[in-house]
């Protein structure tokens, strides 16, 4: 079904209004809400009066997750505090993670998109889904939870993680759509196989997943073991969390919701857009947000974009398929990580050198590992193994505590990392995603 046909298969023509008057109002909001912004925009010499039509919008400055981590925790809200109905946060590239706040009405913006991108997969009032990304700080679950509520599902807030129950619900409740991470899709295929369930029986037609990279073929594997259509859905919580782009059954290409959500693909290097179907870095401007309106963030995800309409009747362009990443972030069973985070708790704990390397497997086909190999003081190797072995644990527990992900923790003497006269290192990704 479409959600929303008037704003998803909206002539290209008329779009281009709708997203002009847009633009024009957001950023006189933000001249008259948002000092860091005002000051940005006076800057760059723009003043709202000047802004014309979307066009413009290639003269506006650019909005980076610097900017985000500059304004920690509240400064880039648009809003007073009171305002501001839930607030969620990302990983950030040092100790503090990236804060967004919603309003109500954002709230409700977002179940918007959600709802739309229920609808592109396939899902339509009165069918049930199981909600297994996390619930919480991430914007997953609760943004399908709230996108589900809107188009009228029947929710089971399951979460992600506890497998065997998850499975056992499935199997007893019958839901048609599951929304998780395609690692967790497969991992879960695993669990039904010990359980003595064929996976190929579930009740699952449809699965909504993003949140991580993947492939085409490990659509195909997730399509053969659970017998079920896998979309892909992306988003970013500095925009709203899921449903910046969602593919229709066609599965070609994520279909982005551009009367909110206004996509432009750049070079990198130079900033300037490249032409339809080159790859760039996607720069979305939210178009109708209050909480955290954001101008031209540059998201450093690549993809390429297409404008043609799409076999489905939805005008709305598509972009590719997320092709990899401008920066050195590494997602690792769902969670956003930063070398420079890992750098950031290193350099708190004594004994430790700034030489660090993460390297990432998956060894078994479903689940990522993550080894960190840490520099330590000629001294420490001196010491004894249950000192090693405290230092580790240490580590262990800090990676653990300030971003949520679990390491292996080796610890190597001074010198054995690699050295690089240019760009260090840090990440060695042997997935093969
Ligand atoms: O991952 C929001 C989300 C939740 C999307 C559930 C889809 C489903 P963040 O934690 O802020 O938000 O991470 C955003 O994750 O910039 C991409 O690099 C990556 N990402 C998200 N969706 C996809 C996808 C959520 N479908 C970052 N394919 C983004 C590849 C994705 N990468």
């Amino acid at each position: 079904m479409i959600w929303n046909e008037k704003m998803e298969c909206m002539e290209p023509k008329e779009m281009v209004g709708l997203q002009s008057e847009r633009l024009k109002q957001i950023v006189a909001y933000l001249w008259n809400n948002s000092p860091l912004y005002r000051k940005k925009l006076e800057s760059s010499g723009i003043n709202p009066a000047g802004i014309k039509d979307v066009n413009d919008i290639e003269r506006l400055p650019f909005t980076t997750k610097e900017d985000l981590r500059d304004a920690y925790p509240f400064k880039l809200f648009s809003r007073p505090l009171k305002d501001i109905a839930e607030i969620h946060v990302s990983s950030g590239t040092t100790g503090n993670p990236t804060v967004v706040g919603y309003t109500k009405d954002d709230l409700d913006l977002w179940a918007e998109a959600i709802a739309r991108a229920l609808g592109c997969a396939g899902a339509k009032p009165g069918d049930m889904i199981q909600i297994a990304y996390g619930y919480g700080l991430f914007t997953g679950g609760l943004g399908f939870h709230y996108g589900s509520l809107k188009m009228g599902l029947t929710i089971i807030p399951c979460s992600s993680g506890q497998s065997k129950r998850q499975i056992k619900l499935m199997t007893d409740f019958k839901p048609k759509v599951l929304a998780c991470t395609p690692s967790y899709a497969l991992y879960m295929a695993e669990e039904a196989k010990e359980m003595g369930i064929d996976p190929k029986n579930s009740s699952w037609e449809i699965g909504i997943f993003g949140a991580e990279p993947w492939t085409e073929d490990m659509r195909g594997e997730i399509e053969k073991e659970w017998n079920m259509l896998a979309t892909d859905v992306y988003g970013l919580s500095e925009i709203t969390g899921p449903g910046v782009a969602q593919e229709c059954t066609h599965k070609d290409g994520l279909h982005i919701f551009w009367d909110i959500f206004f996509p432009e693909v750049i070079d990198p290097k130079t900033g300037k857009r490249v032409k339809e179907g080159e790859d760039g870095e996607l720069v979305v401007t939210t178009m109708t947000k209050q909480g955290i309106p954001l101008l031209r963030y540059r998201t450093r995800d690549i993809v390429s974009i297409n404008y043609e309409k799409c076999k489905c009747g939805r005008t709305c362009p598509r972009i590719s398929k997320i092709k990899g990443r401008t920066d050195d972030m590494i997602i690792v069973r769902g969670i956003n990580v930063f070398p420079t985070q890992i750098e950031h708790v290193l350099l708190q704990i004594e004994g430790t050198k700034p030489h660090y390397q993460l390297i990432v497997d998956r060894k078994t086909r479903e689940m990522d590992e993550l080894e960190v190999l840490v520099e330590v003081e000629e001294k420490i190797f001196s010491d004894e193994i249950s000192k090693l072995k405290a230092l580790e644990e240490k580590i262990r527990n800090e990676i653990m505590s300030t971003l949520g992900v679990s390491a292996k923790i080796r610890l190597v003497e001074p010198k054995t990392i690699e050295r690089s006269e240019g760009k260090a290192k840090r990440v060695i990704d042997k997935r093969k995603i």
